[in-house]
């Protein structure tokens, strides 16, 4: 039976850089993650009858949340909903799947890097029809229903068991519940050469996939160990655990410290990859080697065609304004275009759709093609073990070859997280005014707010952070993150160029240290936030 609930708006259900994310006593409240979820159905038109995807990273209130937005979903008329078993999907896989089954849409729930648990993180996101992220006017048009709801729609019904691959309806509604990795893995042997990675692994490749207990250790386990034939164990932290083991699922130096001592060390195996909460991030170390996002963006367009995917070559490359500009350099030599947008994998969406840009990164660890509508983790290793085996060269002397043809990009992100929300604004407003007068200073030869004119659509998006832009491609950037749960988190984006191959093997803060100081006095941010060092560096 159909329920009509009364409620009242909540505060602050405007979604961010990749959805709603609270905190789970947040969306635990009566009637919060309802009156999100039916916003977005209040912002949709003519779904009547048409297919949902719906699923989550597993993480703690995952389960309570895939049965209310089952029993919406029917409720507000969806004719069907695809669901993962157990109610697991990773970000790509749930994107495929819109787009493999035309699909209306999808609901993901996932905080993705943040940490899960009673205490930690929720999340939820509205993908579109092309399986990608909503645009801003859509999330926008969510929030203003958020403002002013007064009911949401909802079935009585008891729990629709998901623990079995199966067809139940719910209501008139069917529900199809799917194995999460099925599709997937087989588009990805749709991309990648698995024979040619298979002879490499019996050569001798060794690796580890860190799935830092969220959702890709299933992913991976399937992929790396079972199909392609890596060492049982290769995929460590594998099982999905809904506090993610206490740890924090961001694949980077620091959450990931474990894997990365171990093959930074070279001592370990030779490849070394992560994936975060949610499957579409990714981290690549090699031995003795760390790539830099930004790198990888650049090295994987520079090579992607030695994958049978991509062999026709690329249309063009996409990087969010933050990332380094290296994967410019590789448009450039190729005779491609290089777009730059605002943070978020929202503004790829039209990119590619359009056929402008067939590969696309960000430094935030995440890299992805027209393959789906999201950042992909396990693409991203899947392409560099393709690279790997194609050029027959290990990681580091791809990334040094690199290097050496188009020059290195320093690159660092300096993160002061959990900063007073007063003080962070304060400290944007006051770069903000200061932008006319710092051109001409310490090498600064451009300063403004980063904004974007969508091609495709015309749409401006405008406030996406201070850019302070010196000679030769050395860039100091600030933005505040949109997808911290407390205070504010301020980021500081800080790189050079170095064409000469003699300067490419100093350690990256060294390489930065004047433009590291420059980004803390032009800032003022001890003054201005009491911190005198980064909570995080990658
Ligand atoms: C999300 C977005 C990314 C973005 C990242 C960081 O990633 O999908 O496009 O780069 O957040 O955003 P911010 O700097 O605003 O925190 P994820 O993996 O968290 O979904």
């Amino acid at each position: 039976m159909i329920e009509t609930i009364a409620t009242k708006p909540f505060d602050g259900q405007r979604p961010g850089t990749s959805g709603l994310r609270k905190k789970v006593t947040v969306f635990q409240q009566p009637h919060y993650a309802e009156n999100f979820i039916q916003s977005i159905f209040n912002s949709l038109e003519s779904f009547v009858g048409k297919t949902l995807v719906i699923g989550g990273d597993g993480r703690f209130y995952n389960k309570e949340v895939v049965q209310i937005a089952l029993r919406m979903a029917a409720a507000n008329g969806f004719g069907k909903v695809i669901v993962g078993q157990n109610g697991l999907l990773s970000t790509p896989a749930a994107s495929h799947l819109i787009r493999k089954n035309q699909a209306f849409g999808g609901i993901i729930l996932s905080a993705s890097h943040n940490p899960g648990g009673p205490d930690g993180d929720f999340g939820i996101k509205y993908n579109a029809s092309n399986g990608g992220p909503a645009p801003e006017k859509l999330t926008e048009a969510m929030f203003a229903h958020t403002q002013t709801i007064a009911s949401y729609k909802t079935l009585r019904h008891a729990d629709v068991n998901l623990d079995k691959i199966g067809h139940h309806t719910l209501g008139s509604m069917q529900v199809e519940v799917v194995d999460p990795v099925t599709d997937y893995a087989a588009l990805m042997q749709t991309l990648f050469d698995f024979d040619l990675i298979r002879a490499r692994i019996k050569s001798g490749l060794t690796m580890k996939f860190d799935g830092m207990s969220a959702i890709t250790g299933p992913y991976g386990k399937h992929i790396l160990e079972d199909t392609l034939g890596f060492a049982q164990g290769t995929v460590i932290n594998g099982t999905p655990l809904p506090d993610f083991g206490g740890h924090h699922p961001d694949p980077n130096l620091v959450h990931a410290k474990e894997l990365c001592d171990s093959v930074l060390s070279g001592n370990g195996p030779d490849f070394g990859a992560a994936s975060d909460g949610d499957g579409d991030r990714n981290l690549i170390v090699g031995k003795g080697i760390y790539v830099t996002p930004s790198d990888s963006l650049a090295i994987i367009a520079a090579n992607m065609h030695l994958a049978p995917g991509y062999k026709a070559g690329i249309a063009g490359i996409a990087r969010s304004m933050p990332t380094s500009g290296a994967a410019d350099r590789v448009a450039a030599k190729m005779g491609l275009k290089c777009y730059e947008t605002p943070t978020g994998w929202k503004f790829f969406g039209n990119l590619l759709d359009a056929n402008k840009a067939t590969v696309c990164g960000e430094e935030s660890f995440g890299t992805g093609s027209n393959h789906v509508r999201e950042k992909d983790g396990l693409w991203a290793v899947l392409m560099w073990l393709n690279i790997l085996a194609a050029r027959k060269q290990s990681v580091a002397d791809i990334v040094h070859a690199h290097w050496a043809e188009y020059g290195r990009n320093y690159y660092t992100r300096h993160d002061y997280e959990e900063v007073d929300l007063a003080a962070a604004t304060n400290l944007m407003n006051g770069l903000r005014n200061q932008l006319p007068s710092l051109v001409g200073q310490h090498s600064i030869e451009k300063a403004d707010d980063f904004a974007y004119d969508d091609p495709i659509d015309g749409s401006r998006t405008t406030g996406q952070g201070i850019r302070l832009l010196m000679a030769n491609g050395a860039r100091v950037i600030y933005r505040l993150s949109g997808t911290g749960t407390a205070g504010a988190t301020l980021r500081v984006y800080i790189e050079k160029y170095e064409s000469d191959p003699s300067k490419h093997n100093q350690e990256t803060q060294s390489a930065l240290a004047n433009l590291i100081t420059l980004s803390r006095s032009v800032a003022q941010i001890e003054k201005l936030t009491g911190r005198a060092q980064p909570t995080v560096i990658t």
